[in-house]
């Protein structure tokens, strides 16, 4: 669906140093959050030039100017560790294209902050696992790109978003938002409230590890979901990492947590039939070990103990902010429907009460697979 936000779509085109004249330009992929475009140039010999176009969602990300210094200073710094290793720095990190005025994003006449991508071809995203050996490559990517990123200089980084994973702080605004109902619709979902409230004991637990010291801080890419991941489509195999808006300071079990909560569930996370969610301890089972193997033996004992709660922690995490914005009036997520952030919000919950019961099973899978 357009929206007025991308009215000045074509002034922010012409912005961009492309190659040929634009024939072809449409909406693209299933992010909730940036506004993003697939983007086709044709030069007059027939030379087609491929881009993603995206508008940043200056909502969310309320300093999109440092969030690009961020975005361009890992994309540099995954470029040499991708030549130093004789890869394709043009297929396996993110490239920005610059501006005419050699910038690296587009404020348009309206407020509004784009940038370009050159678009990743012959690569597909998943929104839901296809086959587990792709799953098994994700976390084996995602476990040596939170390696890779252990060598990047913290301090370079801005905090995109504060308190992103800091599920003590999202509880916070999940109370203030239940409280003044701006909606009307706390009436009605007060079973997921009840959800919410029995877990409050717990949700502090990874915050304060952090805080005693006992979970170190690390450079991590905190949305780690599976369509946030491109594959080789020739060779099946993970070949480049994108979103790279929320790279910033966090724990190693949030990058674990996040794909187990979207890629280890039996359905989709916005499912409307709930009999089909579930925890497949197979996927956890193939996922902990490719992440375990990515990470080559960097996790402490205490990050390694956690997984589980990670995973548990970065669902809950997800349904509160859905729920969350369900109560706000939809203004965080994209959303198709009036339903949509409920739904989501369901499909978290029942996730969570499906690892609660798989407990004990998810730790002796951890355990298992202990380097
Ligand atoms: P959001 O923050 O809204 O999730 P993403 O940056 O993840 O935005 O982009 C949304 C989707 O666009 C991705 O899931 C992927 O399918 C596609 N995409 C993004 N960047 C590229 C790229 N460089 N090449 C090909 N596809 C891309
Ligand atoms: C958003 O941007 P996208 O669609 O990859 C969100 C994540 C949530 C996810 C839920 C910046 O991810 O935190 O886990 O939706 N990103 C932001 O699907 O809030
Ligand atoms: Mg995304």
């Amino acid at each position: 669906m357009e929206n007025d936000k991308c009215a000045k779509r074509q002034e922010a085109i012409e912005a961009f140093c492309l190659k040929g004249q634009v024939a072809e330009c449409v909406r693209y992929g299933s992010g909730h959050i940036n506004d993003t475009f697939f983007l086709r140039c044709t030069e007059e010999n027939g030379t087609e030039h491929k881009y993603i176009l995206q508008r940043m969602n200056h909502e969310v990300f309320k300093d999109p100017v440092s969030l690009m210094k961020n975005v361009e200073g890992v994309t540099n710094f995954m470029r040499e560790k991708i030549l130093a290793q004789g890869g394709d720095p043009n297929r396996e990190t993110l490239n920005l294209i610059p501006t005419k005025d050699g910038n690296t994003f587009y404020k348009d006449s309206m407020g509004n902050y784009w940038r370009v991508y050159l678009f990743i071809e012959n690569a597909k995203c998943f929104d839901l696992v296809e086959k587990p050996e792709d799953f098994y490559q994700s976390g084996k990517a995602f476990g040596y790109f939170q390696r890779q990123l252990a060598q990047y200089p913290a301090a370079e980084l801005t905090e995109t978003i504060p308190h992103f994973h800091d599920t003590p702080s999202r509880m916070v605004n999940f109370k203030k938002a239940v409280a003044a109902d701006i909606c009307g619709r706390a009436a009605d979902v007060q079973k997921e409230i009840a959800f919410v409230m029995e877990r409050e004991p717990e949700m502090s637990m990874a915050m304060d590890m952090l805080q005693d010291n006992k979970l170190p801080l690390r450079v991590t890419h905190n949305d780690t979901k599976l369509n946030n991941i491109m594959f080789d489509a020739a060779t099946g195999e993970a070949l480049c990492i994108i979103d790279l808006d929320t790279i910033m300071p966090g724990l190693s079990i949030f990058d674990f947590g996040d794909s187990i909560r979207f890629g280890a569930n039996t359905g989709a996370e916005d499912e409307k039939d709930l009999s089909k969610i579930s925890l497949s301890l197979d996927l956890f089972d193939i996922y902990t070990k490719g992440f375990l193997e990515g990470c080559q033996g960097s996790l402490t004992k205490e990050e390694i103990d956690m997984l589980p709660m990670g995973a548990k922690l970065m669902t809950l995490e997800c349904g509160i902010r859905f729920l969350t914005d369900y109560l706000e009036g939809d203004t965080y997520f994209h959303t198709a429907y009036p339903e949509h952030n409920l739904v989501r919000t369901r499909t978290q919950f029942e996730l969570v009460a499906d690892m609660e019961r798989k407990w004990d099973e998810m730790k002796d899978i951890v355990e298992k697979y202990r380097n």
